[in-house]
């Protein structure tokens, strides 16, 4: 049994789309809540951050896009899910665009002095306002963490803790620009790209990232974008891309790291119900956190 605390946290502001803000409301509509109680857990939702309205702004000096409201908020959701793991529940936070990172990782690096990651997603979202070409934030919520970045987001939360490179691992990549190869060449993060899931396969692909993390963290965050997936699984996020990671697969990934009792925390973003074809996408996000918190068959 795990102490579950769900955070919905609607913001659209890291990307051009509309919609991913409705992310949340479409995953509890999905029933993510009855399928965790169905496992024992006893989860407790805490609602949605506030988000609020605004007319898009850009960073006249670097080009970002709404920086000053993504830093405010995602600093909102950096203190709730401080909150959650210092009262010793599992933090699962719901997009919202994969910004949002930004405030989730701020939170937990607060606790743990060697943060593992799995990301697992089409892109590295490894782009800073100089590497970056579209100026989106969500395309650089994981350099943020890494101490890459506009100060303003570095600073959210007061970490001066940083995810060290050492102790990520970028699960299905298959959409990296140039700046962004150039950060993983340097720092040597561990990346599986569609090429080597589909030489080696799930398994052995979770198994190594399993053993990988294991030893040199003192906790794992899933961060969990469902652009990861192939867009014929999950058609609903705002930029897919072809060629990715099967729901099988996927749901294979979610049950060896449910074994593996490694994951002590969790965020699934950039569900977006607009672009959806009858909550597909939500319904994967849900059926994924089921197989992440233990759910069998027999
Ligand atoms: N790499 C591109 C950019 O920075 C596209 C990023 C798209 N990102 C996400 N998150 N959907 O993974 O603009
Ligand atoms: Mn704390
Ligand atoms: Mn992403
Ligand atoms: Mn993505």
């Amino acid at each position: 049994m795990k102490k579950i605390s769900i955070i919905g946290m609607p913001m659209d502001l890291g990307q051009l789309r509309r919609g991913v803000d409705m992310g949340p409301s479409a995953i509890r509509y999905a029933g993510i809540e009855n399928r965790l109680q169905q496992l024992n857990h006893q989860v407790d939702d805490l609602g949605d951050i506030e988000i609020g309205r605004s007319t898009e702004q850009i960073d006249k000096d670097t080009g970002l896009r709404n920086l000053d409201l993504i830093a405010a908020k995602t600093k909102i959701l950096a203190d709730q899910v401080d909150g959650v793991v210092e009262k010793g529940a599992f933090p699962l936070v719901l997009g919202g665009d994969h910004s949002i990172a930004i405030g989730t990782l701020a939170g937990l690096l607060q606790h743990y002095h060697n943060l593992g990651v799995i990301w697992y997603d089409a892109h590295g979202d490894l782009n800073t306002a100089e590497t970056s070409p579209s100026g989106n934030i969500h395309g650089m919520s994981l350099a943020v963490a890494l101490g890459h970045g506009h100060p303003l987001l570095l600073e959210v939360g007061g970490v001066h803790r940083k995810l060290k490179p050492e102790n990520v691992v970028i699960i299905g990549a298959r959409s990296l620009d140039e700046g962004e190869r150039d950060l993983i060449k340097a720092k040597g993060i561990k990346v599986f790209t569609m090429h080597e899931i589909d030489r080696l396969g799930m398994p052995r692909v979770m198994e190594e990232t399993i053993s990988y993390l294991q030893d040199r963290t003192d906790g794992v965050h899933l961060s969990l974008d469902l652009d990861g997936l192939d867009p014929s699984d999950a058609p609903g996020v705002g930029t897919p891309v072809m060629g990715g990671i099967s729901y099988r697969e996927s749901h294979l990934a979610m049950e060896i790291l449910a074994e593996s009792q490694l994951i002590t925390s969790a965020e699934f973003v950039e569900v977006n119900p607009i672009l959806d074809e009858r909550n597909k996408t939500a319904d994967a996000a849900v059926a994924l956190m089921g197989s992440l918190f233990g759910e069998k068959l027999l």
